[in-house]
């Protein structure tokens, strides 16, 4: 059967990127994915993602979201679809708060101190600034402090996947979907990947399974990740005046824990719902066996807990909900390194629930490394040894 230079395994964010941009530089790919991306059952759902380009998780990412935007940007260029609207993304604590975020300490001070270090236009806020310039944020202590940035705002996951593979597919990417991988093992000089559909061989692999990372490669992934069921609700408005055009997306630690927390979007052009979600690192799941479904009861909490008093013009009225899943490390940095057994599989999960903004970018980088050609990264931050 026909060999390919690289076996992608999962297309949700990370995989359709590198599939993509190996396909585009002319190598022999096939993709695989056990369901028919872009769907509902991973990581890469639920319309919207922040991004931000000055990273407060680290300034390691930054160049895989700047990247991005640049991708992203050339994608909707050819395409004529709208990927990115940089609306705007406020990152905002009170004083006396905790400010952690995605488990750095200080994240509003930390995405500052990005933002100087790569040049990135960007604003500091006080409370009263904040409560001028953004009217849909209610009850601000006054003492808070925020981060500003006119370029982040949100993406849409779904349309920058099957762009992506679009892409791939016009560059004699082969996709399958309903393939799911039952073993894969590198043999000699090569891979061989086991389906129900018969083995497939190829020089190399990219593993992006996200919470199917695990299952799949076991040790060490079994001990290192963890899934996590996330919940995201958009709520009706009764009134969207405060949601005018320059409304960013936020990251809002309003409290005195790290779970005191909501993130949110704007209202999408012609719709009155906003999307919110806080996180959770509490309760632990399985890719096969999380709950999808959300409870109205679930919701109905989100909103008297966090969004009641908060966001202007919110009604308790739940118009979407849905769950997805984060798949964490440790320090809920990124993997992206080889495998500890096999150095032809390349694994590029998981991204701990702030993997969306990066992935275009990452996709380049991965192909970089794979295939030469421009865009290659430093990836020793985001490498399986620091975990010991
Ligand atoms: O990466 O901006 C982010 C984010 C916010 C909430 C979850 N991820």
């Amino acid at each position: 059967s026909r060999r390919f230079d690289v076996a992608v395994l999962g297309l949700g964010a990370m995989g359709s990127a590198a599939l993509y941009q190996l396909a585009k530089r002319g190598a022999a790919v096939v993709g695989l994915d056990r369901f028919a991306p872009p769907h509902a059952l991973g990581s890469s759902h639920g319309e919207t993602r922040i991004t931000r380009q000055a990273v407060g998780e680290g300034s390691d990412y930054v160049p895989f979201v700047t990247a991005s935007h640049r991708i992203w940007r050339a994608l909707e260029a050819e395409t004529g679809e709208t990927l990115l609207n940089a609306c705007g993304a406020l990152v905002m604590a009170p004083g006396h708060g905790v400010s952690s975020h995605h488990g750095k300490p200080d994240f509003v001070g930390r995405s500052i101190a990005a933002a100087e270090g790569a040049g990135i236009a960007h604003a500091v806020l006080d409370g009263a600034e904040v409560a001028r310039r953004f009217p849909q944020f209610l009850n601000l202590a006054g003492d808070e402090k925020a981060y500003y940035e006119p370029g982040g705002g949100y993406v849409f996951p779904e349309r920058c996947l099957a762009a992506q593979l679009r892409g791939a597919a016009a560059s004699e990417a082969e996709i399958r979907t309903g393939c799911a991988v039952a073993d894969l093992r590198q043999d000699g000089d090569g891979i061989r990947i086991e389906t129900a559909d018969g083995p497939i061989l190829a020089d190399r692999a990219v593993v992006a399974a996200g919470a199917w990372t695990a299952p799949l490669l076991g040790s060490p992934f079994d001990r290192l990740l963890t899934v996590r069921r996330q919940l995201l609700h958009w709520y009706a408005l009764a009134d969207d005046t405060a949601y005018g055009p320059d409304a960013p997306v936020f990251i809002w630690m309003y409290g005195t824990t790290d779970t005191d927390y909501l993130y949110g979007f704007p209202p999408m052009p012609g719709d009155r719902s906003i999307k919110v979600a806080t996180e959770q690192y509490s309760t632990a799941t399985t890719a096969d066996g999380v709950e999808r479904r959300v409870d109205p009861s679930e919701s109905d909490a989100m909103y008297r807990l966090r969004v009641e008093n908060r966001l202007a013009g919110a009604t308790p009225e739940v118009v979407r909900a849905a769950a997805c899943v984060y798949t964490v490390t440790p320090d809920r940095g990124f993997i992206i390194d080889r495998h500890p057994g096999m150095d032809r599989v390349l694994v590029v999960s998981a991204c701990s629930g702030h993997g969306f903004k990066h992935s275009a970018g990452i996709g380049e980088a991965v192909a970089a490394e794979l295939a030469g050609g421009a865009g290659r990264v430093d990836l020793a931050p985001f490498a399986l040894a620091r975990f010991g």
